[in-house]
């Protein structure tokens, strides 16, 4: 009798306590379809603590730095600017960061991290729900959380470093659709399917081409090459196999295009009649401009997101700001910044590179 009335209570106690993960909606790893990431509510400035805007930067601050994964080399001129911008401050920067570009590699690692209770966490995020509980987390013990090129939902990080505006990325793909492949079947070719960043563009995107002006337009698929080299290029092959009558490949990820134009640049079959379009660092795509592949992609200063990334995380932890819309501070070379809505700062208007500028730059 006892014992039954015990193992009601359990079951019971197990039920509302399932029912209350549910609810924290844990281990979520559905598609970023809302966007950024950062249309789910206000961010998570410090409630109650207020900004000192003449508060010094702290010296030694030490912050871990987190990339989708290592050996991208749009993240490592990111992280370049970031551990620039730490090291200006006085403090010092670790790279962490997984091999691949998926959520569970960074949740992982993002726990140990917040054992180490570092000052700041500045990453881009591969998932915006699935990595929010262990940045909530680590947000509690302390340590300020900024997201820079990819978001996480907005009430698990302070601050988002936008490289331009998500509204602005999202219509310039589509322009670059109509230009580079005139009428017809366009297809994109985009990094993981979790990904926040890629996923907001490709949203505004999709928007973007209901409006008359691209009635001729067709998108047939979005495909993913999970930004892996191989699996990008094994993408764009397959892409042009299924759709022999695509146009062009608009690919908003730097593994991506530069995989894209690798394979239509040495078929001469595809090569200057499929236009590969997107966005993409100079130096990789160089070649595929001067060789023809390539007519235009697009692109901002990838270190100069990393170094904003790196002196916003300095500013929070050292009390100058909260993350609240309004508060300002000095981002070094960058000069002063304000944080937006939902706690966003927007860097400026990516640039569109043609053969005419390209040797202008070199990142
Ligand atoms: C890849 C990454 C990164 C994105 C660029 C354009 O390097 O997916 O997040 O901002 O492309």
């Amino acid at each position: 009798m006892r014992d039954s009335r015990f193992a009601r209570f359990l079951a019971l106690l197990f039920a509302v306590v399932l029912g209350a993960a549910i609810v924290t909606g844990c281990g979520s790893t559905k598609d970023d379809s809302e966007g950024s990431g950062s249309s789910g509510g206000a961010a998570a400035s410090d409630d109650g603590a207020s900004a000192n805007a003449n508060a010094q930067i702290k010296k030694g601050l030490k912050v871990v730095v987190m990339p989708k994964q290592l050996g991208n080399p749009y993240e490592e001129l990111e992280d370049k600017g970031t551990v620039a911008a730490i090291e200006e401050t006085g403090g010092t920067a670790k790279i962490q960061g997984p091999t691949d570009a998926s959520a569970s590699s960074q949740v992982s690692l993002l726990r140990s991290i917040t054992q180490q209770k570092p000052d700041a966490i500045v990453l881009a995020a591969n998932d915006p729900n699935a990595i929010a509980p262990v940045l909530k987390q680590a947000m509690q013990r302390g340590v300020k959380v900024v997201t820079q090129d990819s978001d996480a939902a907005a009430d698990a990080r302070q601050i988002f470093i936008n490289q331009a505006t998500t509204q602005s990325i999202g219509e310039q793909l589509a322009k670059q659709a109509k230009e580079v492949g005139g009428e017809g079947e366009v297809a994109v070719l985009s990094a993981t399917a979790n990904a926040p960043n890629q996923n907001a563009w490709i949203k505004i995107m999709k928007e973007e081409l209901k409006k008359p002006e691209y009635s001729g337009i067709k998108l047939v698929k979005v495909a993913y090459g999970d930004d892996d080299d191989q699996k990008s290029f094994q993408q764009a092959q397959g892409l042009l196999r299924a759709y022999p009558n695509l146009k062009a490949i608009v690919s908003p990820t730097t593994v991506g295009i530069a995989a894209a134009a690798r394979y239509v640049s040495a078929n001469a079959q595809y090569k200057g009649k499929v236009g590969i379009t997107g966005l993409g660092t100079p130096n990789q795509m160089r070649k595929f401009v001067k060789d023809g592949t390539v007519e235009q992609f697009a692109l901002w200063n990838p270190e100069d997101v990393g170094y904003l990334g790196g002196y916003a995380a300095a500013a929070l932890a050292s009390g100058q700001i909260t993350g609240k819309e309004g508060e300002t501070f000095k981002a070094g070379k960058l000069g002063d910044k304000t944080i937006g809505a939902n706690g966003e700062i927007v860097l400026g208007p990516p640039t569109t590179f043609t053969k005419e500028n390209i040797d202008d730059f070199d990142f």
